[in-house]
C-alpha cells in the first residue's frame, strides 16, 4: 500500500498524534458496526435499547442485549489494526488512542494511552450509590441486576446498569476534556472506523482540523468527514495501518528522532 510523502513528511515531523477510533475497527474482529446495512442499528432501534429512558422502561430487556454483546466480546479478539494501534503509541513522543468503542479491544492490544469517550462493557454502576462493579461481580436476574452493597446493615438494592454511554447522557467529563485538549494540539489526526455521526466524539476531528493537525481518515467507505480530510485512506483499518507502521518502521527511529 502506497503513502504519500506529505503524510509520511507530516508523521515523521509530528511529536503529538491523536487517532480516534469508532466500531469500524473492530469490526474485523467480529464486533458488529452501528450504521449500514448489516450494523447493529438496522435491527435495533437505538431508542429502545440505548438511551436511559428505555432501560427504566425495561431494564431485563437493555440488560438481555448487554449481556449477549458482552459475551461475544469476551470471546474475540484484538485485530491486526489493533494492534497497529498499539505499535504506533510507542513510536511517537505523544500519542493519544480516543476511542468511542466500549469494548476494551484496544487496551487488550496493549494500548496504554486510552480514553474512553462512551465507557467499558467490561464495567457496570449501581445508579443509586455509584458502586463500580466488573462483569463476574453482577448477577443477571429477572429484572436487572440489583446492588447488594451493604449500608449500615441494609442492602443498597439499586439498579445496576452498563457502565456505558446511551444517547442523551453526557460523556465522561474528564475523559472528553483530555481528548478536546489531545485534538488541540495534535500535530496529526487519525479519524479511524467511525462515521462520525455522534456528537460530541464528531467534534474532535473538527476541533483538530481548525487548531492546524493534519486530518487523516481511515475507513471502507467515505463519510462526512472525507472532504475535510488532507488524506482518506480507503480501506480496512486491520490493513491499512499495519502497513501504515510498516512504512514507518525505519523512518522513526525513536519517539521524536528522524532518521
Ligand atoms: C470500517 C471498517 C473497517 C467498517 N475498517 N472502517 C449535535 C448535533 C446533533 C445531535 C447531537 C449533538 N450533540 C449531541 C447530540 C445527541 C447525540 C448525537 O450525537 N446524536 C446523533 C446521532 C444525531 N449524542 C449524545 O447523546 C451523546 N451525549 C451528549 O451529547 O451529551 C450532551 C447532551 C445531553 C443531553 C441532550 C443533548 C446533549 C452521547 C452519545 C452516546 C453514543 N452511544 C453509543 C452506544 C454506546 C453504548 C453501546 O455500544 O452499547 O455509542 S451509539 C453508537 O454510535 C456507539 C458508538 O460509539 C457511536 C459511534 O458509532 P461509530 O463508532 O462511528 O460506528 P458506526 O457504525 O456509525 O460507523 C462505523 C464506521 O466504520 C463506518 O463509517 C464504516 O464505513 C466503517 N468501517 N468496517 C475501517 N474494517
Ligand atoms: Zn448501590
Amino acid at each position: 500500500m502506497k503513502f504519500s510523502n506529505r503524510l509520511m513528511e507530516r508523521l515523521i515531523e509530528a511529536r503529538r498524534i491523536v487517532a480516534l477510533t469508532g466500531a469500524g475497527v473492530s469490526a474485523e474482529s467480529g464486533v458488529p458496526t452501528f450504521r449500514g446495512n448489516d450494523g447493529i442499528w438496522s435491527r435495533f432501534k437505538p431508542e429502545e435499547l440505548a438511551t436511559v429512558d428505555a432501560f427504566m422502561k425495561n431494564p431485563q430487556l437493555v440488560w438481555e442485549w448487554y449481556a449477549h454483546r458482552k459475551k461475544i466480546i469476551a470471546s474475540i479478539q484484538p485485530n491486526a489494526g489493533h494492534v497497529a494501534l498499539a505499535r504506533m503509541e510507542e513510536m511517537f513522543e505523544q500519542f493519544v488512542l480516543v476511542t468511542q468503542n466500549i469494548d476494551n479491544l484496544h487496551r487488550r492490544a496493549g494500548s496504554k494511552t486510552v480514553l474512553e469517550l462512551h465507557g467499558n462493557i467490561e464495567r457496570n454502576y449501581c445508579m443509586k450509590c455509584g458502586s463500580i462493579f466488573a462483569n463476574d461481580e453482577v448477577t443477571i436476574q429477572a429484572g436487572a441486576p440489583r446492588c447488594e452493597k451493604k449500608y449500615e446493615g441494609l442492602s443498597c438494592d439499586g439498579l445496576v446498569r452498563p457502565d456505558v454511554a446511551w444517547f442523551g447522557e453526557l460523556i465522561p467529563e474528564d475523559q472528553w476534556k483530555q481528548s478536546a485538549r489531545a485534538a488541540e494540539s495534535a500535530d496529526v489526526f487519525l479519524s479511524i472506523g467511525t462515521s462520525g455521526v455522534v456528537y460530541p466524539a464528531a467534534s474532535l476531528p473538527l476541533i483538530a482540523k481548525r487548531s492546524g493537525a493534519y486530518l487523516v481518515e481511515v475507513n471502507t467507505e467515505r463519510t462526512a468527514l472525507s472532504d475535510l480530510a488532507d488524506e482518506f485512506l480507503e480501506g480496512a483499518s486491520g490493513v491499512v495501518l499495519p502497513a501504515l507502521c510498516d512504512r514507518l518502521k525505519g523512518t522513526i527511529r525513536s519517539p521524536g528522532t528522524i532518521v
